[in-house]
């Protein structure tokens, strides 16, 4: 299928494990390129916003506090089928559930502290939404990767 991009974004426990080099290091090596990256940390209003799906839910406000806790490193990522395969390889949303050689299956044991965020890809259009959200188009960066001819078809 198609190339597209995809909004990932290492959240504060992962920051605070220092978990931000193996996780980049897993897209790299798995083929996906980098478009974008910065490290920031996220306000109440960006909060609700990003999860505003999840507004009323019991779990939302405890959720709200931990992504603006401290730092996260929101990220771009490039490739074919992007958004379904990043999901892939972050496992389910439940570390406990998720299987090991993913993510959340190898970095995480609780549901609310699950190392890792990206777009959801049963949700259409979830990626563009997100992207849109943390980055201006002039954060984005066209590029390259001298590997793609290997990588794809
Ligand atoms: P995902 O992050 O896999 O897309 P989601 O969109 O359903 O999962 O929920 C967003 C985050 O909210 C999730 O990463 C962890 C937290 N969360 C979800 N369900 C929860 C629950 N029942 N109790 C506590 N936290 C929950
Ligand atoms: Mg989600």
């Amino acid at each position: 299928s198609d190339s597209e991009r995809t909004f990932v974004m290492v959240k504060p426990d992962g920051v605070q494990r220092g978990l931000i080099g193996e996780i980049v290091s897993r897209f790299e090596d798995r083929g996906l390129k980098l478009v974008g990256g910065k490290f920031m940390q996220i306000d109440e209003e960006l909060a609700h916003e990003h999860y505003g799906e999840h507004e009323g839910k019991p779990f939302f406000d405890g959720l709200v506090d931990f992504i603006t806790s401290g730092p996260v490193f929101a990220m771009v990522w490039e490739g074919q089928d992007a958004t379904r395969q990043v999901r892939r390889m972050m496992g389910e949303t439940d570390p406990a559930d998720s299987a090991p050689g993913t993510i959340r299956g190898d970095f995480g044991l609780d549901l609310g502290r699950n190392v890792i965020h990206g777009s959801d890809h049963a949700d259409e259009g979830a990626n563009e939404r997100e992207i849109d959200l943390f980055f201006d188009d002039a954060e984005l960066v066209d590029w390259d990767q001298i590997d793609a001819e290997w990588l794809y078809e």
